[in-house]
C-alpha cells in the first residue's frame, strides 16, 4: 500500500491477505485512495481496502446460509452494534428470562456475539469455525446487497431473513469521522475532516457510494418484504418500541402479548441502550475479537450531531447529492 500501514489499522484495511488471482483482478480494477491515501478498488459498483475485497470474494465463493440465519447488514457506522444487540437480544429472549444476569450482551461486545461475515469470519479463512455461536446464527456484514446475493442466492436452502438498517448520510459521517480519530489514535485536523468529507460527497469510501448501499436495500425490501427489512436509525431512536416490535414480527418472533405486559419490549431497549452497553466494563476496556477497542463503538448515539460538525454548506451539498440520487425511489431521509 502507497499509505502508511500504522501497526494498530484494522485487518480489512491492509493488504496481507491477497492471493495472486485477486492481486491479478485487482490490477484491472478502478482505484482511488481514501482520504488519508489508503488505495481503495471498485468491484462492481463498490469501493474495499484490498483485504476487504478478498475477503467478500471468499464469502461470495464459500458461504452457504441456512434458512434460519439471519443477515444484519448496514454501512460502517449506519448502527451496526445497536441492531446487533437488539436482534441477539430478541431473538435469544427465552434462555435468559429467568437468569438475566448471565445475559451474554453483559459480558462480551455486539460484535462478538454477531460476527462480520467478511471483516471475521472470512477474513482469512474459508472455512470459519461457526460452533463457537448460538443457533439461529446471526451474521453481520457490511456488503452490497447484490454481492450478498450472489452467495445467499446460490444456498441450497431458501433465502434468510436480512435486516438493514440505515442512517442519515450528515450523521453517518461525522461517526465516521470520529471513529477514524479513535482508530488511529489521534486527532486529524480540519483539511483531513474536509477530504473525507469530499470522499463521502464522491462516494469514495469504503463500502460506498453511501446511496448505491442504501438504495440497493431499499429496493430488496420493496421487492421482498418477507425477507428483507430496511429500519431508520433515526426512526429507531424516535420510536423504539415501534421499531423493535417490528423487527420482532419480521423475525418471527413476535412479543405475546403476556410479555407485552410484563415490560418484555422495554427490559429489551434497555439492555441495548447506548447507555447501558456503553457502561458496561468489558465495552469500556475490552478489545474485540477483531482487535478493535470496544469503546470506540459506542459515543453519543444522537439523531443530528453532524450540526456540531459540518457548516451549513457542506450540509446542503451533501443532502443536494444524496437528494439527487435517491430521487424517485420514494426513500426520504428527513
Ligand atoms: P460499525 O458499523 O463500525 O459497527 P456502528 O455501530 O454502525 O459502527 O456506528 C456507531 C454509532 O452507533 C455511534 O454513533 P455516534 O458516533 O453518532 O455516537 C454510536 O454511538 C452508535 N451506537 C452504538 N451503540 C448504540 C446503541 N446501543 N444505541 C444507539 N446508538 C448506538
Amino acid at each position: 500500500m502507497e499509505g502508511h500501514q500504522e501497526p494498530h489499522l484494522p485487518n480489512y484495511m491492509k493488504d496481507d491477505k491477497v492471493s495472486q488471482e485477486t492481486k491479478n483482478l485487482i490490477s484491472t480494477l478502478p482505484s482511488d485512495k481514501d482520504f488519508m491515501g489508503y488505495p481503495l478498488y471498485n468491484y462492481k459498483g463498490c469501493w474495499y481496502y484490498p483485504n476487504t475485497l478478498q475477503a467478500v470474494l471468499d464469502v461470495q465463493t464459500h458461504f452457504r446460509p441456512r434458512k434460519t440465519d439471519i443477515i444484519l447488514a448496514s454501512l460502517p457506522k449506519g448502527g451496526t452494534t445497536w441492531l446487533k444487540s437488539l436482534v441477539f437480544a430478541l431473538v435469544h429472549r427465552e434462555k435468559y428470562r429467568e437468569n438475566p444476569l448471565i445475559h451474554p450482551l453483559l459480558s462480551k461486545n455486539p460484535h462478538d456475539l454477531v460476527p462480520f461475515l467478511e471483516i471475521e469470519l472470512y477474513a482469512g479463512s474459508q472455512t470459519p469455525d461457526l460452533s463457537k455461536f448460538p443457533s439461529p446464527m446471526i451474521y453481520s456484514t457490511h456488503m452490497h446487497l447484490n454481492t450478498l446475493r450472489e452467495a445467499t442466492t446460490k444456498s441450497s436452502s431458501s433465502p434468510c431473513k436480512v435486516v438493514y438498517v440505515c442512517r442519515g448520510i450528515k450523521d453517518t459521517f461525522v461517526s465516521g469521522w470520529h471513529y477514524r480519530n479513535m482508530l488511529h489514535r489521534t486527532k486529524m485536523d480540519q483539511a483531513t475532516f474536509e477530504l473525507m468529507f469530499d470522499a463521502y460527497c464522491k462516494g469514495v469510501i469504503l463500502y460506498g457510494p453511501y446511496w448505491e448501499h442504501v438504495l440497493g436495500y431499499w429496493n430488496g425490501s420493496l421487492e421482498d418484504g418477507e425477507n428483507v427489512l430496511f429500519l431508520k436509525y433515526e426512526e429507531m431512536i424516535e420510536e423504539p418500541r415501534v421499531q423493535v416490535k417490528r423487527l420482532a414480527e419480521f423475525l418471527d418472533c413476535p412479543f405475546t402479548e403476556e410479555e407485552e405486559k410484563s415490560g418484555s419490549v422495554e427490559e429489551i431497549l434497555k439492555l441495548c441502550s447506548l447507555r447501558n452497553l456503553s457502561n458496561l466494563e468489558i465495552n469500556m476496556n475490552g478489545t474485540t475479537r477483531i482487535g478493535i477497542d470496544s469503546n470506540v463503538f459506542f459515543r453519543k448515539g444522537e439523531v443530528g450531531d453532524w450540526k456540531n460538525h459540518l457548516t451549513p454548506q457542506m450540509a446542503k451539498k451533501i443532502d443536494d447529492i444524496v437528494e439527487c440520487k435517491l430521487q424517485g425511489s420514494g426513500l426520504i431521509f428527513q
